[in-house]
């Protein structure tokens, strides 16, 4: 299995109720590891660029207002199939559906406030990574 990299944020609900290190735990106990982190205040542009593909979506709005009401920690993971593990470890999208031992059956408020967003594939990571970091960032 080839060494992948995923892009992970750690969303203002996790970041409020200081589980950073609780959710980083869970990632590195899969065995996925943590090559680039940087705890920033998303602005909205940068999260309407982020979600673009959600625009059309009645909860875009929201999203946005959300993930730009808190500090947030991007991070890239590294590891076997990583983009596949991380979503895994997350959980299903609705804390409800989330299978337990799951970050988000753990930690996630609600559908929208649900602790941790992960790449769906190995072309997208590669794309929100360079949206948040420059190769010299990224020490494997
Ligand atoms: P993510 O992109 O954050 O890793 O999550 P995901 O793939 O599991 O979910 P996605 O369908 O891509 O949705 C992106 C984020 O939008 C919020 N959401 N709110 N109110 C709602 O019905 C709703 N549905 C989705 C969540 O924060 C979700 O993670
Ligand atoms: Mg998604």
């Amino acid at each position: 299995m080839a060494i992948e990299r995923t892009f992970s944020i750690i969303k203002p609900d996790a970041t409020r109720r200081n589980l950073t290190g609780k959710i980083n735990a869970k990632f590195e106990e899969a065995g996925l590891r943590i090559v680039a982190q940087r705890r920033i205040q998303m602005s909205e542009a940068q999260a309407k660029k982020f979600y673009e593909v959600h625009a059309a979506r009645p909860f875009y709005a929201d999203l946005v207002k959300f993930m730009t009401s808190g500090p947030v920690v991007v991070q890239v993971l590294e590891g076997e199939n990583a983009v596949a593990k991380n979503r895994e470890i997350m959980g299903a999208t609705n804390p409800a559906n989330a299978a337990p031992g799951t970050i988000r059956k753990e930690f996630a408020e609600s559908i929208e406030a649900n602790s941790v967003h992960g790449s769906d594939s190995p072309e997208n990571a590669a794309i929100e990574i360079s949206y948040f970091f420059a190769g010299a960032d990224i020490v494997g």
